[in-house]
């Protein structure tokens, strides 16, 4: 059977998601990743690790200024602000691959998107900030929606679910809805199962074995395992040791032809598996 064609708009870019999975670059724009020491951040480590990942073939910068980790402190708006515009601006200047952000906060979105950005990644799956729709419907930005159980600060608590696709496959039901509603352009949204975001080490095994049941939707769906709690709890590899074993998932969700966009560390092996697997798909057999 052929697949429809896939597209997702972000603003002036339209992504085609028929041929191959996107992959994804984090740049993360945290004092514990990059810092000058003192009291004013210095953007420039974090660009250049940017443009490492643009000469490493990303098709998408994520550029994040607030750590989403499980039970991490929250940022002001005026420090997080104070993070990413710059690195953000700098960047648009600088390659003309497509920068996505990663905020909760509407005015993060809006003024990153002022400065050249295409994507809002809110892990709120656009539910944290009630001014985060209006900043995503008047910049015709791409969004990814992503599943969240609780908040940050609470999510690793004791997440439960009876079924756990099925209460995700929900919440992308009522999203999708609320968010067309609202004027988001369907084709503008990607779904996205919040690896590790509420979730136990069972809910998330499940989620990776039955990703093929957020099809139905006929939108991209990004994944995020790079590094994550998960690969520790089955290698009992530390987070420095996990880029084979994130490898080996990215792998087997791109293998269930299931995902369109991977939010990697580890951009070059990713990009290099990508590559291997876009060579082989066409020898499939009917
Ligand atoms: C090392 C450092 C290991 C940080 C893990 C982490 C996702 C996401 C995050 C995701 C989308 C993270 C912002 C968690 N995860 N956005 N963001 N999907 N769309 N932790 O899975 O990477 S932050």
């Amino acid at each position: 059977m052929a697949t429809p064609p896939l597209r997702w708009r972000c603003r002036r870019h339209t992504f085609d998601l028929s041929a191959r999975p996107l992959v994804m670059g984090i740049v993360n724009v945290t004092p514990d990743s990059f810092s000058d020491g003192g009291k004013f951040f210095d953007p420039t480590a974090a660009v250049d690790h940017a443009l490492k990942l643009v000469a490493d073939g990303t098709d998408i910068l994520d550029v994040g200024g607030e750590s989403t980790r499980p039970g991490a402190a929250s940022v002001p708006l005026d420090e997080e602000l104070r993070r990413v515009v710059p690195v953000v601006t700098e960047l648009a200047k600088r390659t003309a691959v497509p920068i996505s952000v990663d905020t909760m906060k509407a005015e993060v979105a809006r003024r990153c998107l002022d400065a050249g950005a295409h994507v809002i990644n809110d892990v709120t799956g656009l539910r944290g900030d009630p001014d985060m729709v209006r900043v995503a419907v008047e910049s015709g930005a791409g969004v990814i929606v992503m599943h969240m159980k609780g908040n940050p600060q609470t999510m690793q608590l004791d997440p439960n679910y009876a079924d756990v696709v099925g209460e995700v496959g929900a919440f992308f039901d009522e999203r999708i809805a609320a968010l067309t509603q609202f004027g988001i352009p369907r084709d503008s949204i990607c779904l996205d199962p919040g690896i590790g975001f509420g979730k136990k080490l069972d809910h998330t095994l499940t989620q990776l074995a039955n990703l093929g049941a957020y099809s139905r939707f006929g939108l991209p769906v990004c994944l995020g395992v790079s590094r994550k709690g998960f690969l520790g709890q089955i290698t009992g590899r530390e987070r420095p040791e996990r880029m084979p074993a994130s490898l080996a998932v990215a792998c087997f969700a791109v293998a269930q032809g299931a995902v369109h966009v991977l939010r990697v560390h580890d951009v070059a092996p990713t990009r290099d598996a990508v590559k291997m697997w876009e060579a082989i798909q066409p020898h499939r057999l009917h």
